[in-house]
Parts: C-alpha cells; sequence; structure tokens
C-alpha cells in the first residue's frame, strides 16, 4: 500500500448490535494496520472520558434518568465535540477505525420509538465514513455470546428493534460482513475491506458529510 506524504487517511467505523464483535475486530484491524505501517487509530462512540461521555455513561449503567431525546442528543454531541479532531487527523493521513457512530445513535434511538428523521438531524453535518462495516448478527446468536451485560439496551426484544433499525440505514458506504463467522476468517474479510477503502482514500476520493 504504497502511501505518498499528503495522501488523506480513511474514516472506518465498525457497526452492529451489542456483542456482535465489533470491538475485538476493530481492535484486530488497527493492530493489523500498524503492523502494516500505516497510521492508524482506534476510537469509539461514546467517548466516555469527556463531560458528554460521563453523562452518557451513568445513564447506560443506569446511576442516572434522562429523557429519550435528551440522551439522543448528548450521543450527538459527544461526536460533534470530536469532529475538528477527527478531520484533522484524517486530512493529516491518519486514518481511524471507530467502534459504533451516528448509525448507532439513529439505531439505538430510532428503536425506543423516536422517529428516524429527527434522530437523524443532529447528525447532519458530521464527517461521513469511508466505510461501515457491519457486523451482521441475529440478536439471539449476540445472546447467547456469554449473555449481555447490565447496561441499558442490552435486552433481547430491544437488540432486535436495533436490528431492524440498522436495515433501514444501508447506503452504499455499507458493507455487510457475518458476524456469525469464526474470528479469523471474519479477521481476514474485514483486513480486505478495510486497506482497500484505505487506497481508494490514498487516491484522493473527498472526504463526505452525513447525510446525504
Ligand atoms: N449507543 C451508542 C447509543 O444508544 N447511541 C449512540 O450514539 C452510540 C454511539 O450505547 N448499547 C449505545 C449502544 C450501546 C451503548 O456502547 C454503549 P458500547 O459500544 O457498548 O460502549
Amino acid at each position: 500500500t504504497a502511501h505518498n506524504d499528503n495522501s488523506r487517511g480513511s474514516l472506518i467505523v465498525l457497526e452492529g448490535l451489542d456483542r456482535s464483535g465489533k470491538t475485538s475486530q476493530s481492535n484486530r484491524l488497527v493492530t493489523f494496520l500498524k503492523e502494516k505501517g500505516l497510521s492508524v487509530e482506534f476510537w469509539r462512540f461514546p467517548d466516555r472520558s469527556t463531560s458528554t461521555g460521563q453523562m452518557i455513561s451513568a445513564y447506560l449503567a443506569n446511576e442516572s434518568q434522562l429523557d429519550d431525546r435528551a440522551i439522543h442528543l448528548l450521543f450527538s454531541a459527544n461526536r460533534w465535540e470530536k469532529r475538528s479532531l477527527m478531520e484533522s487527523k484524517v486530512m493529516s493521513g491518519t486514518s481511524l477505525i471507530i467502534d459504533r457512530y451516528s448509525y448507532s445513535g439513529v439505531a439505538f434511538s430510532a428503536a425506543k420509538g423516536l422517529d428516524v428523521e429527527w434522530c437523524k438531524a443532529p447528525e447532519v453535518g458530521l464527517i461521513a465514513p469511508d466505510l461501515v462495516i457491519y457486523l451482521d448478527i441475529s440478536a439471539e446468536k449476540a445472546a447467547e455470546r456469554g449473555g449481555y451485560g447490565t447496561e441499558r439496551y442490552e435486552q433481547l426484544e430491544f437488540q432486535k428493534k436495533v436490528a431492524e433499525h440498522y436495515r433501514t440505514l444501508y447506503d452504499a458506504s455499507w458493507k455487510i460482513v457475518d458476524g456469525g463467522l469464526p474470528v479469523e476468517t471474519l479477521e481476514e474479510q474485514i483486513r480486505e475491506i478495510a486497506l482497500g477503502c484505505i487506497l481508494t482514500c490514498q487516491k484522493g476520493k473527498p472526504l463526505g458529510e452525513l447525510w446525504h
């Protein structure tokens, strides 16, 4: 993968239900790309380190109650506060591998019954990922993986609704992979897809914005 000095990095998002394997696959991908000598960072949303992130974390742990729309907007603000850093990293040649993004924002809030267009509105203008890798797994199968934790949303019936909403968000930037595959097989597929994306971005594909 040739890399000239002023080529940009890629914004690659992994999405999927809770326990779909996103986090471990993101980490494996980052390790692989670093070993190839590429400049790459692992990011995740929610970013629990910021002050909005701490409010989100308390909400998810059931330590606080928030109106459905208020928490939705906090998740969105948690992405907005990273937007300029994200843009400067990518434009200076670093690829970001991101565990969850606006698609989680819409799918989880819409699964509570909020209007999808209302959910998308605060995301408009954020940087569009160059690639979304969706780890497709049924809610039942995800639930079998050692069970869910104790955070809000980690329940079978709710996850089924989330899966339905994710489905409506598919667009040209999405690649759907089978989250039920053995870890190494899936890792191999994800590497190939990600490298293809990084190459396309190096060649000058412009960065886009949500939600077009
Ligand atoms: N989540 C995540 C949302 O509801 N909206 C969002 O915008 C994002 C980024 O937070 N169940 C939900 C999905 C997860 C939970 O994420 C915490 P994680 O990846 O388990 O830390």
